[in-house]
């Protein structure tokens, strides 16, 4: 009780002292957007969820989450199975406010037209930190929701289906917490995450349609959602096929789903990750047999721009810690933010984490355009079509992903040092730094590795027009730009670029392939 105490270091409002993202915003968003101030401007909306996201209260919902980790009640009393899967107070209510702020909602509401991508993942970008990774069943919902929303587009969809789909868009879309769904992705097997073709789950037609879908999937994070979208083989093709299903049935029993086990794992503790067996699962086929691959892949790359976003929310919390510490800090007499070389560490790892900020905006954008279409007025630096928006998008998509999560890993154990030896702990959740790193741990990982995504962007980049989009997009962008800060970059950018033309050409080599994970990382620099 007597002696030296230190001040306890705090985070402000998490937009207003977030000043890279104002700039981002002012960039990425219309003037009429950007500059309006009002509670329901996307500025205000931002502001708003800036200062609820470090209410004590929220800690305190994460904290629990943290430390009542999810379980499964095996059996019941007289030895009938249960299998009910239980998830933290603090969890659900991370959820519920996350359906109230409208954190996936905003990208299917008609407000903000090819720009509500930019405003929802502002508002993810927000909350993510602070919410447990609630963040992870979040983005599988988001990409449902989307993986239905095409379906519901395609007038040739079935009679039997339609009601069944609409439904579930609905509840994944809505914004009321008593009502709403996630969903789950389920890929991963036994036999392989990244490469899926030896999958051994099964899916066989019924006659009125519904397939009944049998096998192991090995990862289901999301495993409290009320539906799942899941890869299955069926008979009659030899490509992998699509399928929506939903967990429960209308009496609240499990539809052909057992929890094997709940994963024990580094960090996502909140998060009930298991392993299930299936067993005559009731499915509905999305899109065509046989192309599921194809169809999954929407969800993937939205996914993996969740992924990119939680990354720099995740390196973003962590910098505010530290700087919160630095300004209260002192060694010899003087703050800790004073010391040249301090200072000169945090400022280059806040130009690394705006590199990658840069990244991930454009990218977010780019989907906005893609799904909404091209704004009308548009800042001469944008794609000049939507189709020069999707060629770039299906490069950027893996590539910023990989590249995001593992700068996040890095700088947040860079981070964690910056606190020294209260950095290693796991402190308050408010400057539990621990949490983060634990957390960031899967961003590399889930969702394509890194070697994985390299090797999707140099096939992106041999397969279709990609190359000679973004070939043309920076030419048109960065040709005659005589800024000497450009220069060393556009050094790099060259001899990167000669390398993938000439990899176009022998893309099926082993000394090519061997060569994607640096040539990825050789674009994004
Ligand atoms: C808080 C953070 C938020 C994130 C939360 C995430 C929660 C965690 C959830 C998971 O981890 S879910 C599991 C994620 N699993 C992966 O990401 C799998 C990684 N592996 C790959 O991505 C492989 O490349 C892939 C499984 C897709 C390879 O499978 P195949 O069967 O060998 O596919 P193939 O033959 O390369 O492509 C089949 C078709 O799909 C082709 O089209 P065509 O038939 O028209 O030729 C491909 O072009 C297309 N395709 C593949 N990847 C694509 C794609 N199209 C668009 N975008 C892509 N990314
Ligand atoms: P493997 O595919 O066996 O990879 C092992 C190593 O081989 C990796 O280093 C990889 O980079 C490398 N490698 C693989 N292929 C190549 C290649 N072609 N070239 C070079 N190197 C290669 N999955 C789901 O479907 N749904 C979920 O909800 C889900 N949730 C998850 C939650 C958590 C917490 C975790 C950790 C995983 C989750 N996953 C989920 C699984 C995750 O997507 C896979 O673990 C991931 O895709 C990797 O697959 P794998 O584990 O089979 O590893």
């Amino acid at each position: 009780t007597e002696g030296f105490f230190q001040e306890q270091p705090r985070l402000g409002n998490q937009y207003d002292e977030d000043l890279y993202l104002q700039r981002l915003i002012q960039a990425y968003l219309p003037a009429e957007l950007s500059q309006a101030s009002g509670p329901t401007s996307p500025v205000g909306l931002f502001r708003d969820i800036g200062a609820k996201t470090v209410e004590p209260e929220v800690f305190r919902w994460i904290d629990d989450a943290e430390k009542n980790k999810p379980y499964v009640e095996e059996l019941a009393t007289f030895g009938k199975p249960k299998g009910v899967l239980h998830t933290a107070a603090g969890w659900k209510e991370l959820g519920k406010m996350a359906a109230r702020e409208g954190i996936i909602q905003t990208a299917y509401e008609d407000k903000y037209g090819p720009y509500k991508r930019v405003v929802q993942f502002t508002k993810y970008y927000i909350y993510c930190p602070s919410s447990a990774i609630y963040t992870c069943p979040l983005a599988m919902t988001d990409a449902a929701a989307r993986v239905l929303e095409l379906q519901l587009k395609n007038a040739s969809l079935s009679a039997t289906k339609r009601p069944i789909f609409q439904d579930a868009y609905n509840n994944l879309t809505t914004r009321d917490p008593a009502k709403c769904w996630t969903s789950g992705q389920w890929m991963t097997e036994r036999a392989g995450g990244s490469d899926v073709r030896n999958s051994e789950t099964t899916a066989f037609q019924q006659s009125d349609g519904t397939y009944l879908i049998s096998g192991h999937k090995w990862f289901s994070s999301a495993t409290d959602s009320q539906m799942s979208v899941l890869l299955a083989r069926t008979p009659t093709s030899a490509g992998l096929s699509c399928f929506f299903a939903p967990l429960k049935n209308a009496d609240g029993s499990w539809n052909g789903v057992r929890i094997v086990r709940l994963k024990d794992k580094l960090g996502t503790r909140a998060l009930p990750t298991a392993e299930l067996e299936l067993k005559d699962m009731k499915g509905y086929l999305v899109g065509e047999e046989g192309k599921g691959v194809k169809y999954i892949s929407t969800m993937l790359n939205i996914t993996r721009v969740h992924n990119s976003v939680s990354s720099v929310s995740f390196w973003r919390r962590g910098l505010a810690i530290v700087k919160a510490f630095a300004k209260v800090r002192k060694t010899q007499n003087k703050e800790l933010w004073k010391n040249p070389l301090h200072l000169s560490g945090l400022a280059k790892m806040e130009v690394q984490f705006r590199a990658n900020m840069q990244l991930t905006y454009f990218t977010v954008a780019l989907l906005g355009f893609d799904e909404q279409g091209m704004p009308e007025k548009r800042a001469a630096w944008m794609p000049k079509d939507g189709k020069e928006v999707s060629l770039m998008l299906r490069v950027l998509t893996p590539l910023v992903k990989m590249v995001t999560a593992k700068a996040t890993v890095a700088s947040l154990a860079e981070c964690m040092e910056c606190l020294g030896g209260v950095g290693y702990l796991e402190n308050e959740q408010e400057l539990n730094i621990a949490r983060l790193y634990r957390d960031a741990n899967v961003l590399p990982i889930w969702e394509g590795t890194t070697n994985v995504l390299s090797v999707d962007v140099i096939r992106a980049f041999t397969k279709g027009d990609s190359l000679a989009a973004l070939d043309g997009w920076l030419s048109r962008v960065f040709d005659g730009q005589g800024h000497n800060s450009l220069k060393e970059a556009r050094v790099v950018l060259k001899t990167t670029w000669n390398d993938i033309k000439q990899f176009a050409e022998k893309a099926s080599t082993e000394e090519a392939l061997s060569k994607c994970r640096d040539l990825s990382f050789g674009i994004a620099f």
